[in-house]
């Protein structure tokens, strides 16, 4: 049997019913072969960073097992991107999902097509907080240092946690 690795994925979208994107992503992601849906964080709506002219997102974070390797994991992220007819419009636009692999167990990856720990995790408190619920304590964000520190170097400007429960 092949190691299984904890991978984490960023979860985001703010068109056509965002609340629902993710909950279908969620079952998508479970659904996959050799991916077992571990975690799940809170919810949380967060204003836009980066273009600002977009709605707000709600964003969450997944946990998975996976025997898949990472370059596996995220063609099967794009792919579920794809089924949920994400358009490759404006830079950094809004979306209908969006699935970031944020971590693969504790390896560094720079290859052309994937740059994992995901590169603004540092910055973007839509990932850390819900990332800082579901990681075990004293997780080291490989490259970048422990989370809990990064998480004390970042506001929590725009970021509202909301009681709905997911998945
Ligand atoms: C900054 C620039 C671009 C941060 C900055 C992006 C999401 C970024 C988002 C999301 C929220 C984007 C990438 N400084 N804002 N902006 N949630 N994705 N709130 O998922 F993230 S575009
Ligand atoms: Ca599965
Ligand atoms: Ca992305």
């Amino acid at each position: 049997m092949e190691a299984m690795v904890r991978a984490y994925v960023g979860l985001g979208s703010n068109l056509d019913d965002p609340l629902n994107q993710l909950r279908q992503a969620l079952r998508e992601l479970d659904g996959l072969a050799r991916v077992r849906l571990a975690a799940v964080s809170s919810l949380y709506r967060s204003t836009p960073m980066g273009p600002a002219d977009q709605p707000d997102y709600l964003n969450a974070v997944a946990a998975l097992d996976t025997s898949l390797d990472a370059d596996g994991l995220l063609v099967l992220l794009q792919g579920i991107e794809e089924f949920h007819h994400r358009v490759r419009g404006m830079h950094w636009g809004p979306r209908t999902l969006d699935l970031d692999l944020l971590l693969y167990g504790d390896q560094c990856i720079d290859t052309e097509h994937l740059r994992v720990p995901h590169q603004g995790l540092q910055e973007r408190n839509f990932v850390l907080y819900p990332l800082a619920e579901i990681a075990p304590p004293g997780l080291v964000v490989p490259g970048q240092g422990p989370l809990a520190e990064l998480l004390a170097r970042c506001p929590e400007t725009g970021l509202e946690r909301l009681e709905e429960a997911l998945p």
